[in-house]
């Protein structure tokens, strides 16, 4: 992959499958493009404000997003975007994977309390997605007693500037669909769903219930 320059505290994460994991899914040039060239400028553009604000580098991402009017004004709207751009898609690549198996245990049993089961699910998170006006994510935030909910950002803002946590999110930018699927975004939303990681989300819920799940 790429190498993010300027170098400095932030790193682009590395994927953990190859970029032809998701086909048909999700083509590999697209997976090229949105890790190899889109994060890395998230990346690229936080070391660049690190630069200059070196405490930046060194804190919590959920501490810096969960307080962003703390910071300066000179500062806040690029680390908004940044930042949040990085927090967003690092969770994206972590809860991707290929033979992603299936939602069980507490999981399963918080989808089917919370969010009406895996059918009505999956139907409404796809119809939060394609209702996100422009640029955004969907995601599934969790709270620290374990309950789910659907809830929708614009651009790369994330539920922890609300002092929330995304257990799951899909990204519903352009970039993340348009060589595959032009304005189709609907199919795009569908066929996600052969991507995902339901190991790793057990995991991330484990983490939210424990307090311990950050980006
Ligand atoms: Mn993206």
């Amino acid at each position: 992959a790429p190498a993010a320059a300027p170098t400095g505290p932030f790193t682009l994460p590395p994927l953990a499958y190859p970029t032809n994991a998701f086909e048909p899914h999700i083509d590999a040039k697209t997976m090229e493009i949105h890790h190899g060239k889109h994060h890395a400028a998230y990346v690229a553009n936080l070391n660049n404000v690190a630069k200059t604000n070196p405490q930046l580098g060194t804190a919590k991402i959920e501490d810096v997003l969960g307080n962003l009017n703390a910071l300066d004004e000179s500062v806040k709207f690029a680390v908004r975007n940044n930042l949040g751009g990085h927090a967003n898609h690092t969770m994206f690549w972590e809860i991707m994977g290929p033979n992603g198996g299936k939602p069980e245990g507490e999981v399963l049993a918080a989808i089917d309390r919370d969010l009406g089961g895996m059918e009505k699910f999956q139907n409404e998170f796809n119809a939060a997605g394609g209702r996100q006006f422009g640029s955004g994510w969907v995601f599934v935030t969790v709270s620290k007693d374990g309950k789910l909910a659907i809830e929708t950002r614009p651009n790369q803002d994330n539920p922890m500037m609300d002092g929330k946590r995304a257990l799951m999110g899909n990204d519903v930018w352009e970039h993340a669909y348009y060589l595959n699927y032009q304005n189709r975004r609907a199919d795009y939303l569908k066929a996600w769903w052969n991507t995902v990681n339901w190991a790793k989300i057990a995991e991330r819920y484990a983490a939210a219930k424990a307090g311990t799940l950050g980006v």
